[in-house]
C-alpha cells in the first residue's frame, strides 16, 4: 500500500505535535518499505525538518495539495512536468502565495477586520496561537503557495468570504485552526497524481492507497483513497464523507488512533511492534 497521512491531529498530536505513539509503527513501515507520505497544510520547510525527526524519506505533499516533492534518490529521472529543487523534484499545482496575498488585499475591506492573515502575524503570535516552538513557527511562516488566515468573524460572513474567494478562482480549506486560502487544488488531487506516478514507475504492481486525516481539508483525500481512516479529534467533530465505502474511524485521538487503525487495517502482528517498543 501507499499510506497518505495528514500530520496535525493525525500523525501528530493536535496540542503537543508528538508522534511518539506511532514511532514503532513508522519504523516497521520503513523496514517493510511501505511509503508513509505526508499530505499536509504544512510548508516544505516544515516537512523537510519533520521528515528528519520521524526518519522518513518518502515523497511528501505540502500546503493542501499545492505541490508534491519527490526525493531524487527514489525517483532518479525527472518525472513529467516536474521542476528541479535541489535534492528533490517539485510538481507544482498552485500559483505562488503572492497571487493569493494580492487577492486578499483586493477583497472588500469589510472582510479584512474578520480575520488575521499569516503575513500579519509575528512569529511570537504564531507561537501563541499554535503551540509551535519559535523555530517551528519560523518554518510554518515560509509559505510558498497559499495563505492561512485565522477567522474571527461569524459563520455567515465566513461563507461570504469563501464565496468571494471562489469567484476569484481561489479555494478555501478548513484546517484544524486556520482557513487556508489558495489555488483550486486539494490533498486528494495531489494524492492521485502521486499514486499514478508510482503506478507508472511500477506497472506490475497494484498500489492501494490508504488515507488518514482528521479535518475538513482531508475530505477530498479521504474520499478518493482506496481505504480511508478518519482520526478522532479532541477539538472538533469528524468531517463527513459523501463517497467512501472502505471507511474506518479511530477511537483514540491523533497518533494513538493512527497506530490503532493501521494495525487493524493492515493486520500487523503484535510481535513486529513489541520488538521496536522495547
Ligand atoms: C497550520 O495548519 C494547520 C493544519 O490543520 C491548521 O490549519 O490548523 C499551518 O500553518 C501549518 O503550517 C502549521 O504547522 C500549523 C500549526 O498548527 O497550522
Ligand atoms: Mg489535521
Ligand atoms: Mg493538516
Amino acid at each position: 500500500p501507499l499510506i497518505f497521512t495528514d500530520l496535525d491531529g493525525t500523525l501528530l498530536d493536535h496540542f503537543s505535535y508528538s508522534f511518539e505513539p506511532a514511532q514503532a509503527l513508522l519504523s516497521y513501515f520503513d523496514e517493510q518499505q511501505i511509503p508513509v507520505i505526508a499530505n499536509t497544510s504544512k510548508t516544505c520547510a516544515e516537512l523537510i525538518h519533520i521528515r528528519k525527526e520521524i526518519n522518513n524519506s518518502a515523497p511528501f505533499i505540502v500546503e493542501n495539495g499545492a505541490a508534491v516533492y519527490l526525493p531524487k534518490k527514489l525517483f532518479p529521472d525527472c518525472p513529467p512536468d516536474c521542476h528541479d529543487d535541489g535534492a528533490l523534484w517539485r510538481y507544482q499545482m498552485s500559483r505562488p502565495r503572492a497571487h493569493w496575498l494580492d487577492l486578499l488585499h483586493s477583497l472588500k475591506p469589510s472582510f479584512q477586520s474578520l480575520y488575521t492573515s499569516f503575513s500579519n502575524l509575528s512569529i511570537e503570535q504564531l507561537v501563541q496561537l499554535t503551540g509551535l516552538t519559535t523555530e517551528q513557527a519560523e518554518r510554518a511562516a515560509q509559505r510558498q503557495f497559499g495563505e492561512p488566515v485565522l477567522w474571527h468573524g461569524n459563520r455567515e460572513d465566513k461563507l461570504l468570504f469563501i464565496e468571494a474567494i471562489n469567484e476569484l478562482g481561489g479555494n478555501v480549506l478548513q484546517g484544524g485552526r486556520f482557513l487556508h486560502v489558495g489555488d483550486a487544488v486539494n490533498k486528494g488531487s495531489a494524492m492521485q497524481w502521486l499514486k499514478q506516478l508510482y503506478s507508472n514507475q511500477h506497472p506490475d504492481k497494484d498500489f492501494q492507497s490508504i488515507a488518514l486525516g482528521d479535518s475538513q481539508n482531508d475530505v477530498d483525500m479521504l474520499e478518493l483513497a482506496d481505504h480511508a481512516v478518519v482520526i478522532a479529534s479532541p477539538t472538533h467533530s469528524a468531517p463527513s464523507l459523501q463517497r467512501q465505502h472502505n471507511l474506518n474511524y479511530s477511537k483514540a485521538y491523533g497518533p494513538e488512533g493512527w497506530r490503532e487503525t493501521l494495525i487493524q487495517l493492515l493486520d500487523i502482528p503484535a510481535q513486529a511492534l513489541l520488538e521496536r517498543e522495547k
